[in-house]
């Protein structure tokens, strides 16, 4: 039997609820013994990522996830936290469920990362789900590169869009994580001395995931809370889910990767695959990706 997975999930969580459908398919995965969740790093916009994400992993009984952030570019304080982006379901979340380190407890991400990979004995699959700037800062870091290189099979990223090289006629889309950190996404693609395979926007942008979570659980469960917080009820686009979905389960008959290649990224954050020599790979749909998302919560 194959050794099962060890993951990193690094994450905007508390924005878009895709993050925090991928977190709980993750963890239902892990409940299922299909993988094993061994920390978690924020790079939200939201001072209530961490948290967020602690909130959903003390449901499923995991108290003691570790959790780094990146810190805000804005000054958090006990006065203004509440103030910073209040739509954000992170907040919502935090308040009723719970769990996780506060903003002002949480340490940072690169530390975190370092921390994860050192501890780790076997090796470590990366999820990334938000702007790439902690993953680039780790690759950045000397140790941080060595590790990576030792102990990181794979570093699978949702991010960039094809759609425009597949279909000359629409205009090219700057996918959000991609633009987030375009010199990030840049350095790991140069960089990186791992396997990069990207989950692109247009592969799941149709693929509703989640609402099974929303019919069972409804607000008593933080992932269906923030999908209802953000009117999201009947499932949300599967872009981080489906990312995950790979990670933890392969193409698993609805996804298929594409040929190596290297990825350019130009400064708006739109991104171009150019086949041939080079680390990178990117999925695309052959399948319900949605239906085997939902499935791990049947
Ligand atoms: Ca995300």
């Amino acid at each position: 039997m194959a050794e099962i997975k060890r993951i990193i999930f690094d994450t905007d969580i508390g924005e878009d609820p895709d993050d925090a459908v991928a977190l709980a398919y993750m963890l239902e995965a892990e409940r299922k013994g299909l993988c094993s969740l061994i920390g978690i790093t924020t790079c939200s916009k939201t001072p209530y990522g961490a948290e967020c994400a602690g909130a959903i992993c003390r449901w499923y009984g995991k108290n003691d996830m570790p959790i780094g952030q990146l810190p805000l570019d804005a000054e958090v304080t006990p006065d203004n936290i509440d103030d910073i982006y209040p739509s954000a379901y992170g907040m919502a979340v935090a308040k009723k469920f719970g769990g996780g380190p506060s903003y002002f407890d949480a340490p940072g991400a690169l530390e975190t990362l370092v921390k994860l990979l050192r501890g780790s004995d076997g090796p470590v699959t990366i999820v990334a789900t938000g702007k790439l700037t902690n993953i680039k800062t780790l690759i950045g870091d000397p140790e941080g590169y060595e590790l990576v290189r030792e102990k990181v099979s794979e570093i699978d990223i949702m991010g960039c869009d094809f759609a425009h090289q597949a279909d000359p006629s629409l205009v090219p889309h700057p996918e959000y994580n991609i633009a987030g950190d375009v010199g990030a996404a840049r350095f790991i693609c140069e960089r990186s001395p791992v396997p990069v395979v990207f989950s692109p926007f247009e592969m799941s942008e149709k693929e509703l995931s989640g609402r099974v979570i929303v019919e069972r659980y409804g607000e008593d469960h933080p992932t269906g809370l923030a999908l209802i917080h953000l009117g999201c009820g009947g499932g949300r686009s599967s872009w981080d889910p489906s990312t995950a979905l790979y990670a933890v389960e392969g193409e698993r008959g609805v996804m298929r990767l594409s040929p190596w290649g290297t990825v350019s990224f130009r400064d708006d954050g739109v991104s171009d695959f150019t086949p041939g020599d080079g680390k990178c790979r990117y999925l695309i749909g052959t399948g319900d990706i949605a239906g085997a998302i939902d499935a791990m919560f049947e």
